[in-house]
């Protein structure tokens, strides 16, 4: 349990983002509730979380699963009540698990009451909430619809940056700025202990010059969101397309803006031009040389988050491992490898257990954003088995189907319909086996946390890269003061040379480690010169 007094105590928090929609249903509703997550917290303070990053859980008719809200301050009734998020919050900190929220900051649901009283009364102050236009150009949303919306009911066009169901809020306008910093406030008063803010990038834009995201008033806003939220909230922004110098701008501490970024890098090296419907064999060096130089470049003067996956990204063992032969080898190696940097760890539900993609026909997908794809592609004359086929890669329905706490019926997760089919692997691949089996992906990841915890140098130490070049064995030391830990994580199906040897094995995900590294082999060794 981290000591919540002491001034960075959040720096070593492992954080676990939970999608509730799809983390435990109690009520046979065939989707994830409060009381589901409550019932889970034994399991969560078990595997190492000192903090739930829930995903939305407010008022939201779920066009984009509760990324579009209608109201910042009711919990939806599918999720429960706000008791049940009281209860959960105490609940969790009996357990020394605070619990952080997702502020969707960059737009409403069009069935929000501001966007309904912005539509329907043109001399409302909730008009200037949002971006109107008389004329559309053709710019288009991250979702693939048009950007602007033309309302009858408004007589204007609206702007949103993701869906139609998803309009805008002009950030320009300081009574939507102090409209957010409220709901936080509301958020805080319910003792939350902070937000990862969604989309935050695109709460400033130029549109005139073509620029959605990234606009000149960006950190203006987020300094003057710390200011009035105080420096000790935990603010965690996402932000697709930050590079290393946005992420110093966004959490260098002497800025007062953000503790740290989920930056996308590490989806360069497998989707051919960041296109993630393009999926390519993972480039695991230049993996490797991203994470280098964003170790040596920002640790000291910045934060970065370190994940492998959320409810927007497929499933990591798919991706970048094996999800079949070395499944349970290439999950445990790929977490070594990046939760053992230097930053703050974010889990995404599932991932703990190796649960992988999916692969459904496309009437049970979900996404909003996948049936765009579906749709537009179709459209375009693609032939339907390379569209689906690129679905099953790529879509964000892959790290949503429902968590696998059971070989059982609907995995457990629910007694009713599940609103996304459960995974059928979940018959092997499931919390209840792998609490049984002592060599599975969970009880490594307890092990790998609770190492992280333990030893200083891999809370603050120096990075340094091995030389490995050429070769997919990702490798690093962490050095404080005479201590040095080695990394090594070969991150292919074939036995590579370690650039290490000697020393102490601390933690590896085969029973000995010593000589070659076998197949998706990770090795945790304390280096012999050390004290
Ligand atoms: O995603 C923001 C974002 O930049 C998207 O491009 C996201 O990376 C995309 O879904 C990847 O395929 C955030 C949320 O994480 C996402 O779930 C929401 O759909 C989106 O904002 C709108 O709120």
């Amino acid at each position: 349990m981290l000591d919540t007094t002491k001034k960075n105590w959040w720096k070593q928090a492992v954080v676990y983002q939970v999608y509730p929609k799809s983390f435990a249903d109690t009520t046979g509703s065939g989707e994830g509730d409060l009381s589901g997550i409550t019932a889970h917290l034994d399991y969560l303070a078990q595997l190492g979380v000192d903090i739930l990053w829930l995903s939305p859980i407010y008022a939201s008719p779920q066009k984009d699963n509760g990324y579009d809200v209608a109201d910042f301050c009711a919990v939806d009734p599918r999720y429960g009540t706000l008791e049940d998020f009281a209860a959960l919050t105490a609940a969790a900190a009996e357990r020394g698990i605070r619990v952080m929220m997702d502020m969707v900051l960059n737009h409403t649901s069009s069935e929000h009451t501001w966007f309904r009283e912005a539509v329907s009364d043109p001399g409302s102050s909730r008009r200037k909430f949002y971006i109107w236009s008389d004329q559309a150009d053709s710019a288009t949303s991250v979702f693939g619809d048009p950007a602007w919306t033309w309302s009858e009911e408004a007589g204007q066009y609206y702007y949103s940056s993701f869906s139609p169901h998803q309009p805008d809020l002009e950030w320009r306008n300081p009574e939507v700025r102090q409209a957010i910093y409220g709901v936080m406030r509301f958020w805080l008063r319910q003792g939350v202990a902070g937000f990862r803010l969604d989309a935050v990038p695109f709460i400033s834009k130029d549109l005139a010059a073509g620029k959605r995201c990234q606009g000149p008033e960006l950190h203006t806003y987020l300094q003057e969101m710390r200011r009035a939220l105080g420096p000790d909230v935990i603010l965690g922004g996402e932000d697709t397309e930050a590079d290393l110098d946005d992420v110093l701008l966004y959490t260098d501490p002497s800025r007062a803006e953000l503790n740290w970024i989920f930056e996308f890098g590490f989806e360069d090296y497998d989707r051919r031009n960041f296109d993630k419907w393009q999926p390519v064999p993972l480039d695991v060096e230049g993996l490797k040389q991203h994470y280098a130089k964003w170790q040596t470049e920002l640790a000291p003067r910045g934060r970065m988050a370190l994940f492998v996956g959320n409810h927007d990204t497929p499933r990591i063992v798919s991706r970048w491992g094996d999800d079949t032969r070395w499944r349970r080898e290439s999950a445990t190696a790929i977490a070594t490898a990046v939760y053992l940097l230097e930053g703050n760890v974010v889990l995404y539900q599932g991932e703990e257990i190796g649960m992988t993609n999916t692969a459904m026909p496309i009437t049970s997908y979900d996404d909003l954003e996948t049936l765009n794809f579906w749709r537009s592609q179709l459209a375009a004359g693609a032939e339907e088995a390379e569209v689906l086929w690129a679905v099953h890669a790529s879509s964000r329905d892959n790290a949503r189907t429902p968590m696998q706490w059971t070989g059982g019926p609907q995995a457990g997760f629910t007694t009713g319909t599940p609103w996304l089919p459960v995974n059928p692997n979940c018959a092997r691949i499931n919390v209840q086996a792998a609490e049984a089996d002592p060599d599975s992906v969970l009880h490594y990841y307890r092990r790998l946390l609770k190492l992280r915890k333990a030893e200083p140098a891999l809370a603050g130490g120096t990075f340094r890269a091995a030389e490995t070049a050429g070769s997919p064995v990702f490798a690093y030391t962490r050095t404080l003061g005479d201590d040095e830990i080695q990394v090594a994580c070969n991150l292919s199906a074939e036995q590579q040379e370690s650039p290490f040897s000697g020393g102490t094995l601390l933690l590896g995900n085969y029973p000995e480690g010593s000589g070659p590294l076998r197949p998706y082999e990770a090795r945790v060794i304390r280096a012999a010169c050390a004290k």
